[in-house]
């Protein structure tokens, strides 16, 4: 389509290509990270915030008929066609530009695919028109992770996806191509490389990895530019980093978000919220967070209080406080159509609606009935959203939770030809499907920063590329059904991949009813997932922990104290997080990718380097089919050593969710507490596994951001030939340690700590 290479124009790090029938451009972002482009530059990025160019030496020089771009690390030929071909320094290929046939399926004739839809089935339509495609040589040894928030399992060989953020409420089964976020970055794995592709496009746009041909993967759009980030790298986090680094690193959360969290669809009055927390107290379940649904609002109204059955909403959210509740509320984009009701009416008088390609305000129907959408686009229109969020957090509201932002309506999609605004262009539906939930995130987020001045915690269903930056995610309205618990790890380790760090599914299922031993193995899991809420709907048996009786409740409350025990250690990786852009929850391909055995391994994943989490997703199994990488590892409950590199068989009962902790680790614990800052805690107690290692462990209030301003304490530990150093490396915060606690191998040492150089034999 671009026809014959005919000359260039090297700007820096910046190389113009002309071709016969089109131009290009080849950008030098770091010696690794390459952008290709060709289309309109008055289309920004929604995921890349500010200029990521690192300066870099790089030249062109012709060699065979095409041109070379060399930076440090990488070769990019650029040939007619605008063919990009990628090679290390030493000339390997990394990644190729497809050059042979297509095997483009035949479609079926529409008239029996109209039939097979009559009959009820899901037709696939996907006849492949889309105005550009990158199509990539494979050479038969790719996996593919990444992608965002897909279904099915973790390596998408052989699988295609689509981007448009889509509210699908049937059950999300691995053919399904789209859920609610689209994050247009993969992570292709082979024999002896790794790279990366970021395809900032927001339009719908077309995954196919290898499941058109053995041949070839590709990346396609309806509309927009060609504009994608090769990221190369060592290792497979190298090339996370360099995603990463590109669309933002998440900024460190408040503590007790990474509590444990209790859902429900709809906890409906003030008596049942606070039956429901005195309730949680009196079972010992450690809670910090109660989650208020859509019917908490006056009319499903955003931004509004139920007064009839919440009559003081601030004393109630000021009374958990106390108890150390904090309250997270539900909001929808939709606005209620009702002349009187101040949002719509403000946002009506601004012209800071949706409106048809004729300029009518466009409306649909959504919970509140007839509803009007904002333009989150529009500079102002995102400083109203965030402004409004005062409403919320006035009254005590610690959290804010953004659901229905596809966006969503009751009548399916919106129509593509709708008006929206991106900065201050015109353009259309098309254009900001993707990044509206991302939109009403940042909003969201600006706006508690703003009024509640502490690191906002939000969640959200839809979002694109980047959302990291201002945003936690749930995976929406998954099912309790054993598939979904099963797919919930490879669904949260790919969007951990996507840069999505702080991500977590429904604990015990949303739709339709869970079984006891469902919600054991779910809370099993759930317990290692960053974000841990419970939550169901409102048609379904109740699936609070002491749904099922005194066994289930105790095996539950046994895990939520685990993950209050070891929140030092999520917390540590969500602050060394915000510097490397690491995830807290891995595939074991991320730390192992050169083992051929945990390329497909869809049934276990690591929380940091140190824990290795094997949970049962099958009914009725007591046992588990457990592999560990090379290395020595520990039984968390046994403490028995095991060398890696094989398979064994774990037993594992009901109460047992699999856990392996690594030679050489050193794991941060706290006592026992109902929720979050309960206990002042004077102790740095240390669950140490002998081997060698080191780790960092970070001390802040938790909760402001003074810790980018050096308020915090980071101590380095080292563990070597039995024996363990504790050092303070950064001292900027003036609530110390005064006691060091060291467990291991089933001993305790405690000693006094002054902040100074520690070393202890560990005998
Ligand atoms: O149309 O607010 O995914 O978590 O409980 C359903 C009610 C709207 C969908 C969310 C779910 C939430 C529910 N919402």
């Amino acid at each position: 389509m671009f026809g014959n290479l005919l000359s260039y124009e090297k700007d820096g790090q910046v190389i113009h290509f002309q071709f016969a029938k089109g131009s290009g451009q080849i950008e030098v972002i770091t010696n690794t990270i390459i952008r290709v482009f060709s289309g309109d530059e008055t289309i920004h990025s929604q995921a890349i915030e500010g200029d990521k160019r690192q300066e870099a030496v790089c030249s062109v020089s012709h060699v065979n008929g095409s041109l070379v771009v060399r930076t440090k690390s990488l070769a990019v030929y650029i040939s007619d066609d605008f063919k990009v071909d990628f090679y290390d320094n030493q000339n390997h290929s990394l990644c190729l530009d497809y050059r042979g046939v297509r095997h483009q399926r035949t479609v079926v004739n529409t008239e029996e695919l109209a039939l097979m839809e009559k009959e009820g089935h899901a037709v696939n339509s996907n006849v492949g028109i889309h105005k550009f495609e990158v199509v990539k040589a494979m050479d038969g040894d790719e996996s593919f992770y990444g992608l965002g928030d897909k279904t099915g399992f973790l390596n998408k060989r052989h699988y295609a996806y689509e981007m448009w953020n889509t509210d699908n409420p049937s059950p999300h089964v691995d053919w399904v191509k789209a859920l609610y976020k689209s994050i247009p970055f993969f992570i292709t794995l082979k024999k002896n490389y790794v790279y990366g592709i970021f395809f900032d496009n927001t339009y719908k746009s077309y995954f196919d990895m290898g499941k058109e041909s053995e041949d070839y993967f590709y990346f396609a759009s309806d509309n927009g530019n060609l504009n994608y980030y090769f990221i190369a790298g060592d290792t497979m986090t190298d090339v996370v980093s360099g995603y990463t680094y590109l669309t933002g690193h998440m900024p460190v959360p408040q503590e007790w978000t990474l509590g444990y969290h209790q859902s429900r669809w709809s906890y409906k009055s003030e008596t049942e919220v606070r039956a429901l927390a005195q309730k949680i107290r009196d079972e010992h379940i450690p809670c910090d967070a109660i989650h208020m649904d859509i019917d908490y609002m006056d009319s499903f109204k955003v931004f509004t209080w139920d007064k009839s059955h919440f009559n003081k909403p601030q004393n109630m959210l000021s009374d958990l406080g106390k108890e150390g509740f904090k309250v997270v509320t539900i909001i929808d984009p939709g606005v209620k159509v009702e002349k009187g009701y101040s949002v719509y009416d403000e946002g009506l008088e601004n012209g800071y609606f949706i409106t048809t390609p004729e300029g009518n305000i466009y409306t649909n129907t959504v919970w509140p009935g007839e509803v009007v959408y904002p333009d989150f686009g529009k500079s102002e229109v995102l400083t109203w959203w965030s402004d409004k969020q005062k409403f919320l957090t006035d009254l005590g509201v610690r959290g804010v939770w953004d659901d229905m932002n596809e966006p969503s309506s009751f009548n399916g999609d919106l129509p593509q030809n709708l008006i929206f605004t991106d900065g201050n262009q015109k353009t259309d539906h098309a254009r900001m499907h993707n990044v509206y939930g991302q939109l009403m995130s940042k909003a969201t987020y600006e706006g508690l920063k703003k009024y509640d001045g502490r690191r906002p915690f939000v969640i959200t269903r839809a979002c694109f590329a980047g959302a990291q930056k201002y945003t936690t995610a749930w995976t929406g309205d998954n099912h309790s059904i054993w598939a979904h618990l099963q797919m919930a790890i490879p669904q949260l380790c790919n969007l951990s991949l996507s840069g999505m760090s702080f991500v977590g599914t429904d604990v015990g299922g949303f739709v339709c009813d869970t079984t006891p031993e469902l919600l054991i193995r779910w809370v099993q899991f759930g317990c290692f997932s960053p974000l841990f809420r419970n939550h169901s709907a409102m048609d379904c048996i109740r699936q609070e922990p002491w749904s099922f009786g005194e066994e289930v409740l105790g095996i539950y409350r046994k895990y939520v104290q685990l993950r209050y025990k070891l929140i030092p250690y999520y917390y540590d990786l969500f602050f060394s997080g915000e510097k490397t852009g690491l995830p807290v929850m891995r595939p074991l391909v991320l730390q192992y990718s050169q083992d051929e055995n945990v390329k497909n391994l869809n049934d276990e994943f690591l929380v940091g380097e140190s824990l290795l989490i094997a949970p049962i997703v099958e009914q009725g199994a007591v046992r588990k089919l457990v592999y560990l990488p090379k290395g020595t590892w520990y039984d968390y409950w046994t403490r028995d050593s095991i060398e890696g590199g094989c398979a064994f068989v774990r037993e594992a009962p009901i109460d047992t969710c699999p856990v392996y902790v690594k030679a050489g680790s050193i794991l941060p614990t706290w006592p026992m507490q109902d929720y979050v800052g309960q206990k002042k805690i004077d102790t740095l107690e240390l669950d140490v596994y002998l081997g060698n290692g080191i780790y960092h462990h970070f001390q802040d209030d938790g909760e402001s951001f003074s810790y980018r301003d050096g308020v915090y304490n980071e101590y380095l530990c080292t563990l070597a030939n039995q024996k363990l150093t504790v050092e303070c490396i950064h001292n900027g915060y003036f609530l110390y340690y005064e006691w060091l606690c060291i467990h291991f191998e089933g001993k305790t040492v405690t000693i006094p700590f002054n902040q100074e150089k520690i070393e202890i034999t560990l005998s």
